[in-house]
């Protein structure tokens, strides 16, 4: 099938994205994740033809490691909320090693009830190499989820490595879900994940594992209350609460928490100012990527890469100033 140009695609598209219609959300985030330049460049068209549309999600970044259960905790929240009337979608980062092509098949029998409302949209994590490459697209897509008119969109990723950081990145709230565990397993939390959650969940608070859950929650409670202030948090935030996704226990308290952080943030102006550092940040992430792109991407520069890098071993120039060099040819 020939493609239509990028503003026709766009002209057609639009409207069918603004009603919320599943396929063509579905087609129009595959072309986001696809690699060929006719297919982005109908996707930018798309992406510009609906940014000045208004709609606005609630962006929510969930972090865990594997087994934690942020599957089983997303289909009990999501199942909740769409209860509710809201609409949910569910969109997900994976660093690619992490996870083997075995994920997307997990994930939808893991999350059954909800990949089957039809108020709820799930889509696993493409499979890229490059951990900034699906991000770039995972944020993208999180646009098109908003244009589709979802109330919340749940960015999950597995929490091994530099992902939480990519998706606290295009999130307005970032929660890290945690296991019942033991003081010294505490330790092990890096302390940079810990700055980058507005909650910690505490999840699997249920059955014999209650006792442990409580305590480790008023040890991450305490943690937390150790790390410096940061301005856009409301007094009792970042905060540490317990759930049980299997019994689903303290769902509703954990939504009120996220709906009364967000609330504030955005009154406080904090909203405004993090979502525009944030397409700083993303603006950035795409030049940056482009420029990688070009460097390894293009046989002519990787030569000339190959070149400098000879004289450099030689000993025949200097790495700054074959650098310098490779650069301006980069530029040129
Ligand atoms: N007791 C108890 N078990 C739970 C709870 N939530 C999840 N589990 C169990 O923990 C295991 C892992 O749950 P998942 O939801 O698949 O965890 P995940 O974080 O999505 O794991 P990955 O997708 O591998 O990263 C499953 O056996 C769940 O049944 C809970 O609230 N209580
Ligand atoms: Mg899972």
């Amino acid at each position: 099938m020939p493609l239509s140009p990028p503003d026709a695609f766009a002209e057609e598209m639009a409207p069918r994205i603004l009603r919320g219609e599943r396929r063509a959300l579905a087609r129009a985030i595959t072309l986001i994740e696809s690699g060929r330049a006719d297919h982005r460049a109908q996707a930018v068209a798309l992406l510009d033809r609906l940014k000045d549309e208004g709609r606005s999600a609630l962006r929510v970044g969930l972090s865990g490691t594997p087994g934690v259960g942020k599957s089983t905790f997303i289909e009990a929240f999501g199942m909740m909320l769409t209860g509710q009337g809201l609409r949910v979608a569910v969109l997900a980062v994976d660093p690619s090693s992490a996870r083997s092509g075995g994920s997307i098949l997990g994930d939808k029998t893991r999350m059954e009830r909800l990949s089957r409302d039809p108020n709820a949209f799930i889509r696993p994590s493409p499979s890229q190499t490059q951990l900034g490459g699906v991000a770039r697209r995972t944020r993208e897509a999180v646009a098109l989820c908003e244009a589709a008119g979802f109330d919340l969109v749940l960015i999950e990723t597995v929490g091994v490595g530099q992902s939480e950081t990519v998706v606290a990145e295009m999130s307005d709230l970032f929660l890290l879900l945690m296991a019942p565990a033991g003081g010294d397993e505490l330790q092990g939390v890096k302390r940079g994940i810990m700055e980058i959650a507005d909650m910690i969940v505490v999840n699997k608070a249920d059955g014999a594992l209650k006792t442990t859950a409580t305590r480790t929650c008023a040890d991450y409670a305490g943690a937390l209350r150790l790390l410096r202030k940061r301005p856009q948090d409301p007094p009792g935030f970042p905060k540490a609460i317990m759930v049980s996704a299997a019994e689903e226990t303290g769902l509703q308290a954990a939504w009120n928490d996220m709906q009364e952080l967000a609330a504030w943030r955005k009154a406080q102006g904090h909203w405004d100012t993090r979502r525009a550092a944030q397409a700083r940040y993303w603006f950035e992430e795409e030049v940056r990527q482009g420029l990688l792109a070009r460097l390894t991407g293009d046989p002519a520069a990787r030569a000339r890469l190959a070149d400098l890098g000879t004289q450099v071993a030689e000993g025949t120039a200097l790495p700054a100033v074959a650098a310098e060099e490779m650069l301006h040819w980069l530029g040129r």
